[in-house]
């Protein structure tokens, strides 16, 4: 009888020596996710412009923008509060003057710039340039993009708006 007791009082020394083992610490769930690139394609979103087929696009679309013109996309960024520089991919076939293009985040004008041309009138609509638009920090949830395009020819094509964690 004895060595039965000694037996289950080892049992339970052993077990909670192993229940007293500290469990290993876990990070918060924010803090596991980084800071990455948000990419928006314009033929998504709402406001003014036409949506275009393009084959060599991001996505075969693009929006047209005529002077005058603004549209506006909703993302969210999931990470922590963390500095974005925006770039944007555009066609713009060489019709005649280019357009000045500005480009807002909740509000705040990021960049007011004259854009390029892609290539000349007939494959520049099929050809992309990018150009930086400025950089902003954003927190934690979702902004509010918006690009008006002004003055020139009268068409330019958004293809793709970037923001990359700085
Ligand atoms: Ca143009
Ligand atoms: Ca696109």
């Amino acid at each position: 009888m004895r060595s039965w007791i000694a037996l289950a009082a080892i049992t339970l020394a052993g077990s909670a020596g192993c229940a007293s083992q500290p469990l290993p610490t876990q990070p918060s769930p924010v803090a596991m996710i980084p800071t990455r690139q948000v990419a928006i394609e314009a033929e998504t979103g709402t406001g003014d412009g036409d949506v275009r087929q393009r084959s060599r696009a991001s996505g075969g679309l693009t929006l047209h923008l005529a002077p005058g013109e603004r549209h506006q996309w909703i993302f969210a960024i999931s990470g922590e509060s963390s500095r974005y520089a925006v770039s944007v991919t555009y066609a713009n076939g060489q019709e005649g003057p280019n357009e000045l293009m500005t480009l807002s985040i909740d509000g705040v004008t990021m960049r007011s710039w004259m854009n390029r041309d892609s290539g000349d009138a007939i494959e520049g609509w099929n050809l992309f340039v990018t150009d930086p638009a400025g950089a902003s920090t954003l927190a934690f949830g979702t902004h509010m993009l918006a690009i008006e395009s002004s003055g020139g020819d009268g068409c330019v094509e958004i293809d793709r708006i970037v923001l990359t964690p700085e």
